[in-house]
């Protein structure tokens, strides 16, 4: 009898978790499956994976929102599309997940999603980038970078480094249009061509932040211009794209070349062609955001109220100074 007794149980014990894995979130009642038991469950909607900074964003995040650490993380990737990242959004509240984050792709079109995301009382962190609202109830708290700062920062360098220059003839690659990263770091550019008569941004397209994209749009630059003094490029997986086109056009570029290459991010990748001269001036953008927004979680869940916005420290390389050592140091 005991045999048979515990045969039983043993197979009920197989049964029970099959038979909670198969409700879980499967059956649509918009709970979150059994198995996140004690564990606070975080809908995230992630812009997607176009570059090296993207893919380090979201490797902080996996890496912090782990079950060991008491969180259930939903990650959707919106594959570069904002009708994505609101469907997630709506997913996770019918899911009642008990935070929503997200990186938003673009500073517009929130206002309704969020709005549902309020009356359903789940609290809102956005992440990286900026939503443009007049209404900032929409958002508990906001933690990222100040990319109007990271323009002036590169330009304030270009004013220093090429003040002895007559004139300068401009490239811009933006990233996605109508991303805060891109809107801070055009306005930082523009505000620069603003105040030096002798700057002149020959050409500016999106290479939407893509290493493939920003290799396109600097085929076609090549084609038409025959002297570009510097790449303002405002990421490093444009600028990789960019130095493509320009090895196979013969073209010059780095601090022995005629085209100076200023980007952002200054991922690992950026840093080393920095090191190597390849990238003149690199300005950081910090992707690890997962324990930065777990602190907020975590102050939230003690009923205490964290800043409305956290801006994170960030620092700029120069190929003349940066050291491996420096290079070595950092977490990314
Ligand atoms: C910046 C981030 C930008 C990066 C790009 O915080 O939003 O998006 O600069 C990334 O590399 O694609």
């Amino acid at each position: 009898m005991k045999k048979i007794l515990l045969a039983g149980l043993c197979l009920l014990a197989l049964l029970v978790p099959a038979l909670t894995a198969c409700n879980s979130g499967g059956n649509g009642s918009g709970t979150p499956s059994e198995n996140t038991e004690g564990l606070i469950v975080i809908g995230f909607s992630q812009v997607g994976a176009e570059s090296d900074w993207r893919l380090a964003n979201t490797k902080s995040m996996r890496e912090t929102f782990t079950e060991a650490n008491g969180y259930k993380l939903i990650l959707k990737d919106a594959q570069g599309k904002l009708e994505n990242q609101i469907t997630a959004i709506r997913e996770f509240i019918a899911q009642k997940v008990d935070y929503i984050v997200f990186a938003p792709i673009s500073e517009e079109g929130w206002e309704d999603v969020l709005t549902e995301a309020r009356k359903a009382g789940i609290p809102v962190v956005i992440v990286d980038r900026m939503i443009k609202t007049s209404d900032d109830s929409l958002y508990t708290c906001w933690v990222g970078s100040d990319f109007h700062k990271e323009g002036d920062t590169a330009v304030a360098w270009m004013e220093a480094t090429f003040q002895d220059k007559a004139d300068l003839k401009i490239v811009h690659l933006q990233g996605s249009i109508g991303s805060s990263a891109q809107i801070g770091r055009t306005d930082g550019l523009g505000a620069g061509a603003d105040r030096n008569a002798g700057w002149d941004v020959i050409y500016r397209a999106t290479g939407d932040f893509t290493q493939v994209k920003g290799k396109e749009v600097m085929e076609y630059v090549l084609k038409q211009f025959d002297r570009i003094d510097v790449l303002y490029c405002e990421n490093d997986n444009m600028a990789f794209g960019a130095m493509e086109a320009m090895d196979m056009a013969k073209r010059t570029y780095g601090i022995n070349g005629d085209t100076q290459i200023i980007s952002f991010d200054a991922t690992r990748a950026g840093l080393d062609a920095t090191i190597k001269g390849k990238i003149t001036y690199n300005v950081e953008c910090n992707p690890l955001h997962g324990p930065r927004v777990e602190a907020i979680i975590k102050q939230l869940e003690k009923g205490e109220t964290p800043d409305k916005l956290a801006y994170v420290e960030e620092v700029a390389f120069d190929a003349a100074t940066i050291t491996q050592e420096v290079i070595d140091a950092r977490m990314y």
